[in-house]
């Protein structure tokens, strides 16, 4: 499903990150950018062996926050490495969590790109309930695409249907209270 958001557009698809083809590719990443399994092990093993390389020279990456290399062998241009919360159950998972898609979105916006897809962050290894991060991605996502200026496409790539409807339906509780 999609819907406009502002200028911009969010969608929710089911598939896999690495063969996205939009200008950045975000990455649920660790401390250490290092490649790591899940997602991150898959965009590393699509990108070839120079993403890890250039992930080596950005000194690491804090919770919360976004870095960017570029997306070698992906068809997507730009990766955005961003390391999400380990689920705790603590109020700040989800401080945290947002922090990881606005600092992306705003990432992507100075580097005036125009369309990003996003995995499922902190929802596998870890351990973040889906249907509990899937309400902080989808609001921080509104909530940033509502104050941008310009158009934007966001998709959220989703590795199982299980996983998008949960996303869809939170879209939809969303959307309602937009309206
Ligand atoms: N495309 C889209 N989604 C995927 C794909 C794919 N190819 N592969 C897995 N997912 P995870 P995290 C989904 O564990 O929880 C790494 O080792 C998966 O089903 O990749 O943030 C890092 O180095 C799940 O819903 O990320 C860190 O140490 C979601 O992507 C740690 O894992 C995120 O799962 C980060 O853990």
């Amino acid at each position: 499903m999609q819907s406009k958001i502002g200028k911009s557009t969010l969608e929710i698809v089911v598939g896999d990150i690495t063969k996205q083809d939009v200008d950045a590719i975000v990455n649920a990443a660790n401390n250490r950018l290092t490649p790591g399994g899940g997602v991150s092990g898959a965009i590393h093993r699509a990108a070839g062996p120079k993403l890890w390389k250039e992930c080596k020279t950005l000194g690491g990456c804090k919770t919360g926050e976004a870095k960017i290399t570029k997306g070698y062998n992906l068809p997507a241009s730009y990766v955005i490495h961003t390391v999400g919360p380990r689920y705790s159950g603590s109020p700040n998972d989800a401080v945290k969590l947002a922090s990881c898609y606005r600092s992306s979105i705003q990432l992507a916006s100075r580097y005036k790109l125009k369309s990003i897809a996003f995995p499922a962050i902190s929802t596998g290894i870890y351990g973040y309930p889906m249907e509990e991060a899937a309400k902080v991605a989808l609001s921080t996502i509104v909530e940033e695409l509502k104050k941008l200026d310009s158009q934007m496409l966001v998709r959220l790539v989703l590795f199982d249907k299980n996983a998008a409807e949960i996303h869809e339906r939170i879209f939809q509780e969303i959307l309602k209270e937009l309206e």
